[in-house]
């Protein structure tokens, strides 16, 4: 070839960014990683975003991490003093370290972290550093779970068994294609999930109706049917609003709710207990539920092991109120059902008017259109994830949701198929078997600690308070706790009081340059993994691909998979890594599939493995006959949940209004009159990206999103620059007017630290006041009840002009 003919090699892959996971074909140069663009044949292949167009910026920014690095200065010392180690060096010291704390206070002392994966590509190696916390014996991760998957895909799980949104736990996602009615719920994937977004705009094209629920005008809520602007933190009221149009009008599916939920079973009046099948004067099992056959007037027995009434459903009563004879005599008692509409019937339209802001008119016309333009999807992400009432909304959303019937129909949220893998967590690993309760299992026995996941606050308390028990070491593959989440100066105490931190990452972060050795990971670009199934659509489900590495890791830069594996080996942990070999793990996990590594190799762009969509699995057969129903005690939806009562929760979704919020506290409310609520940006991942100039140059500094008339009642101009000022603390943005917006209410960024060189951006200081951290602005004490997700949103605030940003 000659000189002046460039040498141009294009490799089929896809981004691994963000939860998108846009199929790609990335351009080589000269060897040079020069374009992403995207590729049409694959499923999530229909577009790419700025931030994907900008990856070979990313992969080649002269700030990357490019050697392992130690500290020899003490924390709080302004200079670190780094110091370049080998490899070997580093992962010898974290392996001795880690025995260390171990030895000395037992493995559960050593947390680990990662980022998201909605956006990271930390699911490249999730699955690995599971397995390492398993193989050495800690269940400590710590990471945004609290704020985002806990909402949408755990919290729902007491109402349906599986999350409602979600595939990755298995959770029932949006069938976009087939959608008589789609509800964005406090989402907008026009910025965070472009697949989602160009899915909805060809639904639009057939005439898909489409709900929009969020207080700004955004993404596709001008293309809605009905755009319902919420006050912030009140989605709960607004879900139970809508369930009691629905009832009232008798909008519901009826016969779904009495054969499918546990909407018949009685509830005890005096008691407000579950009537059980022992207490009837006819007897019967004290595991069995009662419902009530209005038509012959008698008690029904339903055993929930093997998800049968003892006579059919089809007069099984769901509203009223029934004298039932019992050991102790005659009782009155009333469907969980009617428990229900009577809740429902306590947020009627003004009721919602007064709460949410949103006129009868509008949230008469929403409920019409869901009824009438059914099948009915829904996706409801941070909107309403980061607030302290994040459990009962996700549970009223999706009891509202159990209404429609829709659920695993075609166009509903259907829970999708998925090539068999095998599992490689390592929950079957012997250490795994002998670990400590969770940070924050003994406060939340409901909540994220369940799955072994660590809330950061409780992270910093288990470090510099020692409770519930000393957590003393941090093995860290990215995460930047300290822009992320709330209360950043007591995260910067509980990082720097560690005896040891490691963290993994691409760029040095304020989080990172508290570690004591930082490692320096490859991107996605600069690694293979591999991925079963694209999540959007059952077409994408069946797509399993091993992503090629495109070029080179920069400099020694390493997967976060070989880092994984290299920890393990040096644990003496190796013969439960596959003796060292990632490809043995890939087979083991292609193993179920009937798809080689060496065919997955030879085609870059993937292979699709066809999967058949069975729907309504409800109402199949287990293996011994009985009606599968859905995993929950009770194999029913559950409207009404005895394990929050056992747990001293409310049985039912009430709404409780945001703790720091206009209604609760009106005291501050005097001196901070505005809503806080926040976003995020189209062209940054969270708290990454700002260093790259294509991107940075279209979004110079954070923002905070304010009306107009707001704005003039307060001297500010378009562009100015003010203070945003919590009961918690402060940050500086500019001022973007919306006229969209209600004036009581503003919407911040978070993620801002970040300088950018090439346009003469500096890092700001992520704890000052004056500097750019949204958080804080965050009071994270305030937090959900069940799940300690702490409010990150629905805040209050004032906010004035400043001169400048620092
Ligand atoms: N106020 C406010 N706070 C929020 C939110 C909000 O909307 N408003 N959103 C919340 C949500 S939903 C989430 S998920 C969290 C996000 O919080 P995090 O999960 O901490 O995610 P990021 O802040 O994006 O930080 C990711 C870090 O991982 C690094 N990284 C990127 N890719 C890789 C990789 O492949 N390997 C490794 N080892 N490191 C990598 C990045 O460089 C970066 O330092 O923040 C939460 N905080
Ligand atoms: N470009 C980009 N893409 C991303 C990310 C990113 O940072 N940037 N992050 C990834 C991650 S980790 C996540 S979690 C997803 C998040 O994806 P989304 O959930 O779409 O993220 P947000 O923009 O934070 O929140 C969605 C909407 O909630 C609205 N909202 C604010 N307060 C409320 C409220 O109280 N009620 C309701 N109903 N709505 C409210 C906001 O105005 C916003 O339009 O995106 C993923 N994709
Ligand atoms: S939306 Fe952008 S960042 Fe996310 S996967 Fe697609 S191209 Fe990558
Ligand atoms: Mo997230």
């Amino acid at each position: 070839m000659s000189a002046e003919t460039p040498n141009v090699r294009e490799v089929k892959g896809y981004c691994g960014l963000c939860i998108a996971r846009c199929g790609t074909v990335a351009t080589l140069t000269d060897g040079r990683f020069t374009r992403l663009d995207p590729d049409p044949t694959h499923p999530t292949g229909a577009a790419i975003c700025a931030k994907g167009r900008a990856a070979p910026e990313l992969v080649y920014h002269k700030n990357r991490l490019k050697r392992p690095l130690r500290r020899t200065r003490p924390k709080g010392d302004s200079d670190p003093g780094w110091e370049e180690i080998s490899w070997d060096a580093a992962l010898d010291q974290i392996a001795a370290a880690m025995r260390r704390i171990a030895e000395q206070h037992g493995p559960g002392a050593v947390a680990f972290s990662q980022p998201s994966s909605s956006t990271t590509a930390i699911a490249d190696s999730t699955a690995y550093i599971r397995r390492l916390m398993n193989a050495f014996g800690t269940p400590n991760l710590v990471y945004a779970f609290d704020l985002c998957g806990w909402g949408r895909a755990i919290a729902t799980r007491y109402v349906f068994g599986v999350g409602t949104v979600g595939v990755a736990s298995g959770g029932a996602m949006p069938d976009i294609a087939e959608s008589g009615c789609l509800i964005l719920w406090g989402y907008n994937p026009s910025f965070s999930r472009i697949t989602h977004a160009t899915a909805t705009v060809a639904g639009l094209k057939r005439g898909m109706k489409l709900i929009v629920i969020d207080p700004r005008n955004v993404g596709l809520a001008n293309k809605a049917d009905v755009w319902l602007r919420v006050r912030p933190g009140t989605d709960g009221a607004l879900a139970l609003g809508l369930a009691n149009i629905m009832i009232e009008r008798g909008w519901y599916d009826q016969e779904f709710i009495r054969e499918w939920s546990n909407g018949p079973f009685l509830v005890r009046s005096d008691t407000g207990r579950l009537l059980k099948a022992n207490e009837l004067a006819s007897g019967g099992g004290s595991d069995q539920f009662v419902a009530w056959d209005f038509l012959v007037n008698r008690a029904v027995r339903y055993d929930p092991t093997e998800g049968r009434y003892e006579a059919s459903t089809k007069d099984l009563a769901l509203r009223g109120e029934y004298t039932v004879a019992t050991m102790h005599g005659s009782l009155r008692c009333r469907p969980a059902f009617d428990h229900y509409a009577t809740l429902c019937k306590t947020y009627s339209p003004d009721v919602i008017e007064r709460t949410c802001w949103i006129p009868p008119s509008q949230l008469e016309q929403a409920a019409h259109t869901i009824w009438h333009a059914r099948p009915v999807s829904y996706y409801a992400w941070s909107g309403h994830e980061h607030h302290a009432n994040a459990t009962e909304t996700a549970r009223a959303m999706a009891m509202f949701y159990a209404l429609t019937g829709s659920f695993d129909v075609p166009g509903g949220n259907v829970l999708l198929p998925a090539v068999p893998a095998g599992s490689i967590t390592g929950e079957d690993l012997p250490a795994a078997k002998r670990l400590v309760p969770a940070i924050g299992l003994v406060e939340r026995p409901l909540g994220p600690a369940r799955l072994n996941n660590v809330s950061a606050r409780d992270f910093y308390g288990a470090v510099l308070e020692g409770t519930p028990y000393p957590v003393r070491g941090l093995i860290g593959f990215g995460n930047n706790l300290l822009l992320a989440q709330g209360d950043p100066v007591r995260g910067r105490a509980a990082l720097a009081a560690l005896d040891f931190y490691v963290h993994a990452d691409l760029f040095m972060t304020p989080t990172a340059a508290l570690a004591d050795i930082v490692l320096p990971v490859a991107s996605c670009f600069e690694r293979e993994a591999l991925k079963i199934g694209f999540e959007i659509s059952a077409d994408a489900q069946s797509h399993v691909q091993l992503r090629q590495a495109i070029v080179e890791p920069q400099g020694e830069a390493h997967s976060d998979t070989d880092i994984v594996f290299g920890i393990a080996t040096r644990l003496g942990l190796g013969e439960q890594f596959w003796d060292g070999n990632v490809d043995a793990s890939y087979r083991q996990q292609l193993g179920p599939s009937g798809i080689t590594l060496e065919q997955l190799r030879a085609e870059p762009a993937g292979l699709r493995k066809p999967l058949a969509t069975p729907y309504r699995k409800h109402a199949g057969s287990d293996s011994k006959g009985n009606p599968r129903g859905f995993p929950t005690p009770s194999r029913k939806i559950e409207f009404w949940s005895e394990t929050f009562l056992d747990h001293g929760y409310s049985a039912m979704p009430d709404f409780v209004e945001p703790p720091i919020g206009p209604v609760a506290r009106p005291d501050l409310a005097v001196a901070f009159p505005l809503i806080l609520t926040c976003a995020k940006p189209s062209l940054f991942c969270q708290t990454q990206h700002r260093a790259l100039p294509s991107l940075r140059r279209r979004a110079l500094h954070p923002e905070i999103e304010l009306n107009p008339a707001t704005a003039a009642a307060r001297g500010i101009n378009n562009g100015d620059w003010v203070e945003v000022r919590t009961p918690a603390g402060a940050m500086r943005a500019r001022a973007r007017f919306s006229d969209q917006l209600d004036p009581r209410v503003v919407v911040g960024e978070h993620g801002w630290w970040q300088g950018c060189e090439e346009l003469g951006i500096t890092d700001s200081d992520p704890f000052a006041a004056n500097g750019t951290n949204f958080n804080l602005t965050v009071d994270a004490a305030v937090r959900d009840p069940v799940s300690g997700t702490p409010a990150h949103r629905s805040n209050l605030c004032e906010i004035r002009p400043v001169l400048a940003a620092r």
